[in-house]
């Protein structure tokens, strides 16, 4: 697999030089700048393209910007209202725009009004580092009490109701405003931010939109840019719900094989793939990575390496981001399969056969705690959790996968 690295732009804390020397090969970015549904320009993109390839001092970095992630969906694609097929229309010139850059994958979601959601950005380890962490309770807690969705109470079993109400009460405004701004601001990468109140007005946007009509919506997008993104060559692939599990009473419709696959073939081509992103599906106990790599395989365009430890069984659960290899997910055996189908690529002559992964997310540890990098994406958390894979890629190669 190609080893990437997450950049977000000139602002982030951790430089292009510094991806380098943690041996990445290529750098994953996106123009979080241009608001959503407008079209990214050919000279956005080639100052983003030489911002990568070149460092302030103009040497040469030796990297590309080979993957981009995301290319926002607006909300009026989601729901289709409004202006939503000037936003497709945009859509569909971004693409354009790209392949005519030579960027060829392009990393997307489909989640309603939430990107990743998280109750904790720094959580302590015992080791003194720190993760993040996604807390039902306190989640349930900002749901029915700080947000007072109607019918809230309902989407939570009984005892994660009483313990969201313990934690309100014992909660102090410091921690009620952490919690709506962690999960109301936006994390690194998500392309909205809300206040508790346009967040409550959002939702009623969907009060009428369930599973089958979102997913409705979405195969209708697919239909809208699938086709051109085959003729121009380019590779699209949708990042999973994270969590994977519904949220604020709204539909998530990327959260299984299952859906992945209804997806997949209601729109058949090979420009219509997924991303892995195995922290994200991890967080159900019901999806098993290795089966998934294997069934998507020749759909997977990106991956996402990482690990969740799960706090309890059945889905909704409390999860906090473990170390590369540890967490639910056997990760030597989903890189197994993911090199397997990197072998199997190249026995067809497939010019992918090389898929880009990215080591997602890293603790923050030693000099991270101070740097204030964004959050989840720490240089020496994640160095480690890319060296770590590295290794066990490595081994399977050299032992299973040996290249010509
Ligand atoms: C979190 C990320 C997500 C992801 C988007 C893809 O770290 O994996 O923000 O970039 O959901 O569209």
């Amino acid at each position: 697999m190609k080893e990437t690295w997450r950049w977000f732009g000139p602002a982030d804390k951790v430089s292009v030089a510094d991806a380098r020397q943690a041996g990445a090969r290529g750098i994953v970015s996106a123009l979080h700048h241009v608001p959503t549904g407008a079209i990214w320009s050919p000279d956005e993109i080639a100052r983003r393209q030489e911002q990568v390839r070149r460092a302030p001092d103009g040497s040469a970095s030796t990297l590309n910007w080979d993957v981009v992630e995301s290319l926002p969906v607006s909300e009026a694609i989601k729901t289709q209202t409004g202006n939503w097929r000037q936003d497709v229309a945009n859509w569909r010139e971004s693409m354009a725009n790209l392949a005519r850059a030579g960027i060829r994958v392009i990393c997307y979601n489909f989640m309603p009004v939430l990107d990743w959601t998280r109750t904790d950005l720094a959580w302590r380890l015992p080791n003194g580092g720190t993760t993040m962490r996604f807390d039902l309770a306190d989640f349930a807690a900002f749901d029915i009490h700080i947000l007072q969705r109607k019918g809230a109470a309902a989407d939570f079993p009984a005892e994660v109701v009483a313990e969201a109400a313990r934690r309100f009460a014992g909660m102090n405004e410091d921690r009620q405003t952490m919690i709506a701004r962690n999960v109301t601001a936006g994390l690194p990468g998500a392309v909205e931010s809300w206040t508790v109140a346009e967040l409550a007005e959002r939702l009623q946007s969907y009060a009428s939109i369930d599973a089958a009509r979102l997913r409705g919506n979405f195969i209708d997008f697919l239909d809208m840019v699938v086709p051109e993104a085959e003729h121009l060559g380019l590779r699209l692939c949708c990042h999973p719900d994270d969590p994977p599990f519904p949220l604020l009473g709204l539909p998530r419709i990327m959260s299984t094989l299952a859906d992945y696959q209804a997806l997949l073939s209601a729109v058949d081509s090979p420009a219509n793939g997924a991303t892995l992103c195995a922290g994200s599906l991890g967080a159900r106990g019901d999806n098993d990575l290795t089966a998934m790599a294997r069934a998507l395989g020749p759909k997977i365009h990106f991956v996402h390496l990482r690990n969740v430890t799960r706090e309890s069984d059945g889905t909704p659960c409390s999860f906090h981001e473990a170390e590369h290899l540890d967490g639910g997910t056997d990760m030597v055996a989903l890189i197994d399969a993911l090199l397997a189908e990197e072998a199997r690529r190249r026995t067809e002559g497939r010019a992918d056969a090389e898929i880009p992964m990215r080591p997602d997310h890293g603790q923050n540890i030693l000099d991270d705690l101070g740097r204030g990098a964004q959050p989840g994406y720490p240089s020496i958390g994640r160095l480690k959790g890319l060296a770590e894979l590295r290794g066990v890629m490595r081994a399977l190669q050299q032992t299973k996968y040996p290249q010509t």
